[in-house]
């Protein structure tokens, strides 16, 4: 998020390892981190070793730890929603004819209009022909921030400027918000390169505040009687990559996309809201995955740069209530970034991090992808097939099923990320078109 990002920038100092200073209190020192037990996704709690065979085993139990301690469950009335969607518009001669564009409105209740819902905005290469694979990610600040395109409707956002100034409430943004993020999304380049690319704004179905969670779509689920989340029930982190599998649920049933080569991205909060999309969700067919840092793919163990009581200090709402527990215990969480990445495994994943956001411990990402791509191996897939980091702006090969790379410059998502991610993709979901 651009504001949250001019904060860390101010907060943690210009880019580049060794530079930053962080907030009093956190570790910015390499040689300070103290020896720590990184989790091994290949064994049980129990002590047992995992096989190929009890994999599914180990993975539900993973996926129950995140639950119960990180991130919350989805509750069992929020899954297999039936898809109620409609297609409110389609330009097959959008971006200057470039593309074909899509506009949808996906209904979470019979309820329709006055119901919950959330804004699809999906692009395809114009003259697509067939069933194109898509990449699929949350915005910050509204659809029509990705590219700079006056057909993209103004669907109303919450801001934290509208938030400042009395109660929270939905407003339709500035039309100066067009194509704000083009550099974050390069939607041009991934078209060209024979993807489609779609979005939603993650404020539809639940705002980034805290003590918000009535404003979005957690209430719709609770229990009779219920007026707040249980204490292993799903944040807003939770409800984000819910929001995400809904709109797959609908790219499955739009016959110019293939279902079946979905890929998920999401960067910061929401490389965190994709990461656990992607892990719940095996339908997403690979994971691109930015910066997403502690609480996400970056080990929580290793204590680096954030750690779970800023993240609980700043957004406690962002995960399950017990997160709290685990304040202070970083090195005794029982699940971690490695875990999560573990999940996704058979399927194709990168990471990514960036050398100025130390804040996200980069080498705790990348030890995170190291120790994933154990799964992919005993899974029958080529891992990292590395164990030491790779330099700065050098990628680690994008054939093997999980690719790094640590490039130069901010938190944030630049042309060299999308460039790495659309390589990626064209060793696994079959090249360009
Ligand atoms: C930071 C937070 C990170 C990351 C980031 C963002 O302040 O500490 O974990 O999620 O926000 O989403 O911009």
């Amino acid at each position: 998020m651009r504001l949250r990002v001019l904060f860390l920038a101010a907060a943690l100092g210009s880019s580049g390892a060794g530079a930053q200073s962080f907030p009093a209190g956190y570790n910015n020192v390499e040689a300070a981190v103290k020896p720590y037990t990184a989790l091994d996704p290949l064994i049980f709690v129990d002590g047992k070793a995992v096989t190929a065979k009890t994999w599914p085993k180990r993975r539900a139990e993973i996926l129950g730890l995140f639950e119960e301690n990180v991130f919350g469950r989805t509750p069992a009335a929020a899954k297999g929603l039936p898809v109620r969607a409609h297609v409110d518009e389609q330009d097959d001669h959008a971006l200057g004819g470039k593309a074909i564009r899509k506009q949808i409105t996906l209904y979470f209740s019979a309820k329709g209009e006055d119901g919950p819902k959330e804004h699809l905005l999906l692009y395809l290469p114009a003259g697509s022909k067939g069933k194109t694979p898509v990449v699929l990610g949350m915005s910050f600040a509204g659809n029509q921030t990705i590219v700079d395109d006056p057909g993209i409707r103004m669907n109303p956002t919450w801001t934290r400027e509208v938030k400042s100034r009395g109660a929270p409430h939905l407003e339709v943004p500035a039309e100066t918000t067009r194509g704000a993020q083009t550099q974050q999304w390069q939607v041009e380049k991934v078209l060209a390169r024979g993807y489609g690319i779609a979005t939603i704004y993650y404020g539809d179905p639940e705002p980034d505040y805290k003590d918000a969670a009535q404003l979005g779509i957690r209430p719709y689920f609770y229990a009779a009687g219920q007026t707040a989340p249980a204490a292993d029930e799903w944040g807003a982190i939770g409800v984000w990559a819910w929001g995400l599998s809904q709109a797959l649920d609908y790219l499955e049933t739009d016959a110019m996309v293939d279902g079946t080569r979905v890929a998920v991205t999401g960067h910061s909060r929401l490389g965190k809201a994709a990461d656990w999309a992607a892990a719940q969700d095996m339908r997403f067919a690979a994971l691109l995955s930015t910066e997403s840092g502690k609480g996400g793919q970056s080990l929580s163990r290793r204590v680096y740069g954030e750690t779970v009581a800023h993240l609980q200090q700043s957004f406690p709402y962002w995960f399950c209530a017990n997160y709290a527990k685990w304040v202070g215990r970083d090195t005794e969480i029982p699940t971690d970034g490695n875990l999560l990445l573990a999940l996704i495994a058979p399927r194709p994943l990168y990471v990514a991090s960036a050398e100025g956001d130390q804040w996200s411990d980069p080498k705790g990402e990348f030890l995170a992808a190291v120790s994933a791509s154990r799964v992919y191996g005993l899974l029958g897939k080529a891992g990292i097939g590395m164990a030491t980091m790779p330099a700065v702006d050098e990628p680690t090969d994008p054939a093997r099923f999980v690719a790094y790379h640590v490039r130069t410059g901010k938190h944030d998502v630049t042309a060299y990320d999308w460039e790495q991610y659309l390589n990626f993709l064209d060793a696994h979901f079959g090249g360009r078109k």
